[in-house]
Formats: C-alpha cells, structure tokens, sequence
C-alpha cells in the first residue's frame, strides 16, 4: 500500500487544470494526436477512440487501424487515416496503442516501436495484454525515457500482476500503485471508483462516472481523451485524472466542459 494518501477527485481538481484557449488560437496549438489498433472485427474501438479525442479538444488526430480494408471514418470524416507503422515511428505530440489492436505478431512488433518512442504513450486493452504475456515488452515498457500512461480494467489489471480480477478488486488502489511502481507509469485502474495511481505513491480516487459506462467501447474513449489533453500539453498525471473525472461526466449536453475551463 502506498504511503502516501489518496484524494477523492472531483470536478473542480480536474476542471481547473484544462489548458487554457485563448480567441486567436489555432489548430496547431493543441496537439496532433496518434492512436492505433483496430484489428478486424475491432475497428469500431480504435475510431471510438479517435473520435474522443477529437470531442476533447485535439488540435488534429490521426488514426491507424490494422484492417487496412477501413481508410476512412464516415461519422468522423476530421480523423487522418495512416499506415500502423508510420504513425508508431512519428513520434507525434502523444502516441496511444491498444484499442482492438489484437495480439497479432504485427500488434506485437508496433507495440515494441512504440514502446521506444520518445513522446507520451497511453497503453490500453491489447497492448496491455501483450506486455502481460511477453517479459521483453514488459522491460521495455518499464525502462521507457518519456511518460508512460496504462489504462487497464480490472481484468487486464490482474493479466499484468498474475493475479485473477477477484484479487484486484480486493485491493483496488493497493493493485493501481503496485502497476505504477512496477512501470514507473501513471495509471488508471478502471471500473468503479477509477483509481488514478502515479509514480511516487500519490493517488486519486474518481468520483464521477457511473453504471451507465459499464458498456463495450467506454475504455476506448477513455483512451482517446487522455491522449488528447496530453496532446494539449498537460502534465501526465493531470491529463489522467482530468480524462477520467471528464469521461465520467460525459454527457452530451456538457461538451462545453470540455475544452473550456
Ligand atoms: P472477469 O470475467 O470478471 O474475470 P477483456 P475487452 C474483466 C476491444 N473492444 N470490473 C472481466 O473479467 C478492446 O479494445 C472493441 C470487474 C471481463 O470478463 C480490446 O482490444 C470494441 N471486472 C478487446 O476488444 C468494443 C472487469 O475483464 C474481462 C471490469 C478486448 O477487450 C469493445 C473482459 O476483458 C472492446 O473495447 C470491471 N469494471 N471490466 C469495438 N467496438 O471494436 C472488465 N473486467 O477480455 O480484456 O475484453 O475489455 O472487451
Ligand atoms: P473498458 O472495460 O476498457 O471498456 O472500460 C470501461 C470504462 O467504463 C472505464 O472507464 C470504467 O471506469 C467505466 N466503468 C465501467 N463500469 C463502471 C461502473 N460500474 N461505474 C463507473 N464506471 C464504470
Ligand atoms: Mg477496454
């Protein structure tokens, strides 16, 4: 357990913390933002993602999804569409891997790119997975030089540490600082009550959101968000939390809280 005590987060930590938008800004200023996965049959996840990371404010997005029959999001015609493997070699103002990647030996071999990558990078679903079940990508993800951000549910929680889902719900925060130790990463252990762990003990417990999440593609646009406003600049930990207190928020009558403080 860690020493040092937690925080309950609220609106007000996370709003207030948004970077500012003054009238003249332009695209430029808010970050071009990567995310790939998308295997078939898992599209929709990676364009989940990109799509919310374009409600949060990214100033351009680009997607790349591992069926190469889909070049285009029709519902989102502002998402870029790249090739997988040019877009984990771009280093861009933030890098996110994991969406309905899949655990092919190509999402194995982009996962290893990015993993070397010198930008943020927000890991999810399938690139957690592989690093659970590969020690080299685990090294690799922990000995990386620029901000790691790991956004596991609790069962992907529990493939990371060995343990079943039973035993990292039993000790939510406890299972949230031994991943943050263990790869020196800011993380958000998901599910109820999200629990945000950082490097050095500090934590923070989410008390936005609800049962109303607990639906396929809700993680996805987690991911798509804390890219974002890392996107936009922000310090790791506070683009986490603020992502987890907004995407719990979420309602389409709030867009507006969004992108403005
Ligand atoms: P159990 O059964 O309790 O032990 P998986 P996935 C646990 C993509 N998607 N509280 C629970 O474990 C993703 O991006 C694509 C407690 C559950 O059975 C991934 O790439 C979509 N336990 C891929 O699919 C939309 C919890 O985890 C197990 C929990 C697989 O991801 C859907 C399921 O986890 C999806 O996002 C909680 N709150 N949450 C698309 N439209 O393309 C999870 N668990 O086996 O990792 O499957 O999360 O669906
Ligand atoms: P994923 O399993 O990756 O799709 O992520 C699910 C998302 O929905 C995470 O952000 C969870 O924190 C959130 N979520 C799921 N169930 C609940 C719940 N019962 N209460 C609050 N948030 C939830
Ligand atoms: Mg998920």
């Amino acid at each position: 357990m860690p020493s040092v005590k937690g925080i309950a987060l609220t609106g007000l930590d996370a709003r207030h913390r948004l970077p500012p938008r003054a009238q003249n800004s332009h695209k430029g200023q808010f970050g071009h933002v990567a995310i790939v996965g998308g295997a078939p049959g898992m599209v929709g996840a990676c364009l989940l993602a990109g799509r919310a990371a374009l409600a949060q404010g990214a100033g351009s997005v680009s997607v790349a999804v591992l069926d190469d029959r889909v070049a285009v999001d029709y519902g989102a015609p502002r998402l870029m569409f790249a090739s997988a493997e040019a877009l984990v070699e771009a280093s861009l103002d933030v890098l996110a891997l994991g969406p309905g990647l899949g655990r092919s030996p190509r999402a194995r071999a982009l996962l290893q790119t990015a993993l070397g990558a010198d930008c943020p990078l927000v890991l999810d679903a399938d690139a957690l997975n592989l690093i659970a079940t590969d020690p080299e990508l685990g090294l690799a993800a922990a000995q990386r030089n620029a901000a790691t951000v790991l956004t596991p549910h609790p069962g992907e929680a529990g493939r990371l540490l060995g343990v079943d889902t039973q035993a990292v719900q039993a000790d939510r925060v406890g299972a949230a600082h031994e991943l943050s130790t263990r790869f020196g990463a800011h993380v958000a252990l998901k599910g109820a009550g999200t629990v945000i762990a950082h490097p050095g003990g500090r934590y923070a417990i989410n008390t936005s959101g609800g049962p109303w999440l607990a639906q396929a593609g809700s993680g996805d646009r987690l991911t798509g968000m804390v890219a974002a406003l890392l996107g936009q600049g922000m310090e790791t930990g506070n683009a986490l939390e603020a992502a987890v207190w907004l995407h719990g928020a979420d309602r389409p009558e709030h867009q507006h809280i969004r992108v403005l403080r």
